[in-house]
């Protein structure tokens, strides 16, 4: 099997994952600023033209990161990033799910609303960046005032996956200097604990 991968952040929470996991898998690296994933050929591979995809030996292709993860977490169960048991791991999809879409996809609106990158991808409406702005500040207060029950991670005292979506959206909140405010010390305490990872660098 092998990961069509790329310097972004959804290819990000792949390797992430993966290096959480302690798994290494073939990569092809996409040029994405040559318009790689736009190619007819890619396109067969990705009809939304993103990646990461993984490809199967047998063929099969799967995109999205998250479902990406779910692949290895079945064929690599430890150390389990989608938790165990029901109560843990209801917790951790619904931190996944508020992470990705609550912070995520904030703060990535900025950068695509606003980064020539995307001008060709997508209407870009400069007005709407500078709102999702406004709205990733109000995320970041929010999500301080979750964690103020101290708890170490996400969806609380194991690393899990929605840790690794957050990696990411640390990561794009800084691209695009939207990132959490120094005065808020629960989300800065664990932003700082997931900097630490190792696989930060993935
Ligand atoms: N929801 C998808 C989003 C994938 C995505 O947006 N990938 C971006 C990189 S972060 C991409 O491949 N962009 C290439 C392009 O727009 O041409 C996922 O989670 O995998």
């Amino acid at each position: 099997m092998k990961v069509y991968n790329a310097d972004a952040p959804n290819p990000r929470r792949v390797r992430i994952f993966l290096a959480e996991k302690g798994l290494d898998t073939d990569r092809v690296d996409v040029d994405l600023s040559g318009g790689a994933t736009r190619t007819p050929e890619f396109l067969k591979r990705n009809s939304l033209g993103h990646v990461p995809v993984l490809e199967l030996d047998d063929g099969t292709l799967i995109t999205e990161s998250n479902a990406i993860c779910r692949y290895f977490e079945e064929i690599h169960p430890d150390p389990p990033l989608f938790g165990a048991g029901a109560r843990q791991k209801a917790l951790i999809e619904m931190w996944n799910r508020r992470i990705e879409f609550e912070l995520l996809m904030t703060v990535g609106a900025i950068a695509q609303h606003t980064f020539p990158f995307f001008s060709t991808r997508l209407r870009q409406v400069p007005a709407f960046a500078d709102a999702q702005r406004e709205t990733a500040r109000e995320k970041w207060i929010w999500l301080d005032g979750e964690m103020s029950d101290g708890r170490p991670y996400a969806a609380g005292d194991e690393f899990s996956v929605a840790d690794v979506t957050a990696m990411a959206a640390i990561q794009v909140s800084e691209f695009v200097d939207a990132q959490c405010p120094a005065d808020l010390p629960h989300v800065t305490a664990w932003a700082d604990r997931l900097r630490s990872r190792p696989s930060w660098s993935a």
